[in-house]
């Protein structure tokens, strides 16, 4: 395959609300992200993906944009955002921005049009419908984050369709000149110099024909990949994306391997690299033979056509360790393990802020402690359905999004040296010993770790380019494959376990002049032999052989 510079960066995503707050208002904002790009490039990663700082009433912590164009005041100022970009770029690293463009909020100017009338002309910039005969929704789809994903306007007595909350309207793609206001504004922000998107939730731009009612409405799979859906990305990058030496990242909820190479295929000219969510939305916790094989699957339907992304956590996905490591007795350990399968398999590697500290979840006592709109509109819903409060609360806490939104933990004081304010959303309690202060002080720590990985890519096109073979295939908590290019043979061996595990090299792997490339435990140095290797517990070792 053709290399490319995307092909070959690791991504760091910066939540920057809960980054760190530079003028004590309690939000972290730009100017705290300006303030910590030395140690981002400490770090080594070469791009960095921002959430979404545009104008926005906050429903959805910037995911309901009422302004393309305008940098919401939390975050800063066009002027301070121009800095930004300029300050990143010139530490060598690059710069990509959250695109929403399947729904705006509800406070969108165009919204407001919209809805003012039946003939108003951005009134099929959205989607409206009549009720059905009886008055009810047109279907009994669910939403992201409602029971309906239709909400009745008084106005004009029709309903507009909504995937995710009731503040956030889909648009409606049909509309050509819909479609030509949003390939203006990304032109707008690529011309700015960007250097790429993440594509929010563009797996459901195209809606079914008709909007039939679903056999099943719990399994929401039916607001994903419809027809159309390639055409609008293939305009899309005819329209904008061709024109631009950019790095575009698509945020595919309910994709199958098969789907991979239709959205990323080099000859399909609509996206670089893809997102699908087959461990995050569904491999609830650590399961390894689903793992591998998620990994396998994909890894042979993206081959020499398409390009991957592994990541494990983001703003929306409780933090690794936690959710698939052990944050309790093995913490670092484990999250140097997680780290290393994200490097080290096929796909672009992708860091959640705080993860290369080992940030964990986080248990708050009250769903008052709690912000995401996901979490709280489920438990209003649930408690309305006559559920005991206790034990809703109690089912939410393990997903709920704000396990990876509290703030970044900086050091040991209070408030972790986030803020000087009042936090917007509370700082883990573990930030006394898990914080960056500490990282950086003590050689061992996952952030020297995941410097390493992240160097040794820059080193190492094997890491990039190379085959994959899993070589552990049925084995519950061994993973050990092989990554080969150009006569670099790398071995991977993981023991994703609280026990010791043993593994036999198999015949014909020569381990003569083999060399350690990492290890998460200290005492491995390349001169044991592996023929037969016990790994202790969340062990990780690299090896080329
Ligand atoms: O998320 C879409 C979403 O619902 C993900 O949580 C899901 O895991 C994935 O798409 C696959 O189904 C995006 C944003 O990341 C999220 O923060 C927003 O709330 C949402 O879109 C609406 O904009
Ligand atoms: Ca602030």
């Amino acid at each position: 395959m053709k290399r490319t510079w995307w092909k070959e960066a690791v991504v760091y995503q910066i939540y920057w609300r809960s980054f760190l707050d530079t003028n004590g208002d309690g939000f972290g904002d730009l100017q705290g992200v300006i303030a910590k790009l030395d140690y981002i490039q400490s770090l080594g990663v070469d791009v960095i993906w921002l959430n979404p700082c545009y104008e926005s009433p906050d429903r959805d912590n910037g995911y309901d944009i009422s302004e393309y164009t305008t940098i919401m005041e939390k975050a800063g100022t066009m002027q301070i955002w121009e800095t930004l970009l300029q300050e990143v770029h010139t530490r060598g690293m690059k710069l990509i921005m959250d695109l929403v463009v399947n729904h705006t909020s509800d406070q969108h100017p165009w919204f407001l049009e919209s809805r003012s009338s039946k003939d108003n002309p951005k009134r099929d910039y959205y989607i409206w419908r009549d009720p059905k005969a009886d008055g009810s929704a047109p279907n009994n789809w669910r939403s992201y984050f409602e029971p309906s994903t239709w909400t009745l306007d008084e106005t004009t007595g029709q309903y507009y369709f909504h995937s995710f909350a009731v503040e956030q309207p889909d648009l409606n793609w049909e509309s050509p000149a819909l479609r030509e206001e949003i390939y203006r504004m990304m032109r707008w922000w690529l011309d700015k110099g960007i250097d790429g998107f993440r594509m929010d939730a563009v797996a459901l731009l195209a809606k079914q024909e008709g909007f039939p009612d679903a056999e099943h409405p719990e399994d929401i799979s039916y607001l994903a990949n419809n027809p159309g859906v390639h055409e609008y990305l293939h305009e899309m990058h005819e329209q904008v994306l061709k024109h631009y030496d950019i790095l575009t990242v698509g945020e595919l909820g309910f994709i199958k391997p098969e789907d991979g190479p239709l959205y990323t295929g080099e000859d399909r000219g609509e996206l670089n690299t893809l997102f699908h969510f087959e461990v995050a939305d569904e491999m609830p916790s650590w399961d390894m033979l689903r793992f591998k094989e998620i990994q396998t699957r994909w890894y042979q339907a993206l081959k020499d056509k398409g390009w991957n992304s592994q990541f494990l956590n983001n703003h929306d996905h409780t933090r690794q360790v936690t959710r698939y490591g052990n944050d309790r007795d093995f913490r670092v350990e484990s999250a140097k393990l997680l780290g290393t399968l994200v490097h080290t398999l096929p796909g672009m590697p992708y860091i959640y802020q705080g993860e290369e500290i080992g940030m964990t979840g986080v248990r708050f006592s009250s769903i008052e402690d709690y912000d995401d709109i996901a979490m709280k509109n489920k438990y209003r819903d649930l408690v309305a359905a006559g559920r005991d409060p206790q034990e809703v609360f109690e089912s939410l806490l393990p997903l709920s999004r704000d396990n990876s939104r509290t703030p970044m933990q900086w050091d040991a004081s209070e408030h972790g040296g986030f803020t000087t304010g009042t936090p917007w959303i509370k700082v883990n309690p573990n930030h006394t010993e898990i914080n960056v202060e500490q990282a950086l002080a003590d050689p061992n720590s996952v952030f020297y770790y995941y410097k390493k990985l992240i160097q040794l890519r820059k080193e190492n096109p094997v890491m990039v380019y190379g085959d994959y073979f899993d070589l552990s295939e049925g084995h519950e908590e061994l993973y050990i494959y092989k990554r080969e290019f150009e006569g670099t043979r790398w071995l991977v061996m993981l023991n994703h376990s609280d026990r010791e595990n043993t593994f036999t090299l198999p015949a014909g792997y020569d381990e003569s002049g083999k060399e350690l490339v990492i290890a998460n435990y200290a005492d491995v140095t390349g001169e044991e032999s592996i023929q037969e290797t016990t790994l202790r517990p969340h062990e990780a070792r690299v090896y080329q052989i």
